[in-house]
């Protein structure tokens, strides 16, 4: 089932995009909980890590490649920052099409809450 994430891909809904290519978008978290907190998608629809197949093995690691080079330019890199997917409800998931978190920019605590 499509999300919020979709309208954005389809630029149905704004949001703030910070990297596109044919496979992944990333654009800003509309409730940052850091001073960098920009989500990292697949434009595939896939709805949580449990969904994921061999056949997504390359686009998840380009999700964290790209993590890696948006935290590169917003000079966060050396300083350190977090990337994090949530899965499912008790792993605190909220919209269904899987995003990794990239969060920086501030101290992170651990263990997460
Ligand atoms: P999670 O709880 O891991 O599923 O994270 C979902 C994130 O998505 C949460 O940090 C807020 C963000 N979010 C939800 N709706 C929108 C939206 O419409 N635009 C943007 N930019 N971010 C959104």
């Amino acid at each position: 089932m499509s999300t919020i994430f979709t309208k954005i891909i389809n630029r149905e809904i704004n949001a703030s995009i910070v990297f596109e290519d044919d496979e992944v978008l990333a654009f800003n978290d509309v409730n940052p909980q850091a001073p960098v907190h920009v989500l990292i998608i697949p434009k595939k629809e896939i709805a949580t890590l449990n969904d994921l197949t061999e056949a997504d093995a390359q686009v998840v690691g380009k999700l964290h490649l790209v993590a890696a080079q948006i935290a590169r330019e917003k000079g966060i890199a050396e300083q350190g920052y977090r990337v994090v997917m949530n899965c499912n409800e008790q792993g605190g998931q909220s919209v269904y099409h899987i995003h990794l978190h990239l969060m920086g920019g501030r101290q992170m605590s651990w263990p997460a809450g």
